[in-house]
């Protein structure tokens, strides 16, 4: 069985423990703690006959400090790049976060996320919202797949897990390709 490192970035507050919460246990938390240094689920995926358990990481937003970061880092296969489509702040974050993680760990697979879709329906629609459009081109930069998603009311979840599956199955065919667990 083939082993994979699966990072979440994004700043804190963005959804990042509650999409994993979604996806792991199926339940959306509205009082989620924030995460205190560093958590992590493990799954088991499959795609096509090609078949892997991934560990995914979930960081503290305010865990910015550069060792902590690259431990978080080390190792990582493939990554969830999320931010919030209410705040456009989050968005240019990202950018930050996702070349540090390329400097550190070359360009692994990635998965851009627009998470909170569901207060499109929500906040006024003057709100300054990032579109679909924006979203996409902002993960195009980094040849990414771009999913809008709700943990809350889990539309796009199952998503972001199917195309970080296919990007690690193209990648790593066969257990020979198989990376080392760490290095
Ligand atoms: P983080 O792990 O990236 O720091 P969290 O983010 O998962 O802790 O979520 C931060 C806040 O956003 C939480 O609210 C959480 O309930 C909310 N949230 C996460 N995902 C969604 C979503 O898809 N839609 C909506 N509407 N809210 C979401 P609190 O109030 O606990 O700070
Ligand atoms: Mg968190």
């Amino acid at each position: 069985m083939m082993f994979f490192k699966v990072l979440f970035l994004g700043e804190g507050g963005v959804g990042k423990t509650s999409l994993l919460k979604r996806y792991v246990e199926g339940i959306f938390t509205e009082d989620m703690k924030q995460t205190v240094g560093v958590d992590f689920a493990s799954c088991e995926v499959a795609c096509d006959g090609w078949e892997a358990t991934l560990q995914i990481w979930d960081l503290a937003g305010q865990m910015h400090f550069r060792d902590l970061v690259s431990y978080y880092f080390a190792g990582g296969r493939a990554a969830i790049a999320v931010f919030d489509i209410t705040m456009l702040t989050t968005m240019d974050a990202l950018e930050d976060w996702i070349s540090r993680l390329f400097n550190a760990e070359g360009e692994i697979p990635l998965v851009v996320v627009g998470n909170k879709g569901d207060l499109r329906g929500v906040l006024p629609s003057a709100h300054p919202f990032i579109s679909p459009e924006v979203g996409r081109r902002f993960a195009e930069k980094y040849g990414a797949p771009y999913v809008e998603a709700s943990a809350k009311d889990g539309s796009g979840v199952p998503k972001i897990f199917d195309h970080i599956t296919r990007l690690l199955a193209e990648r790593y065919p066969t257990p020979e390709d198989s990376p080392p667990l760490f290095g």
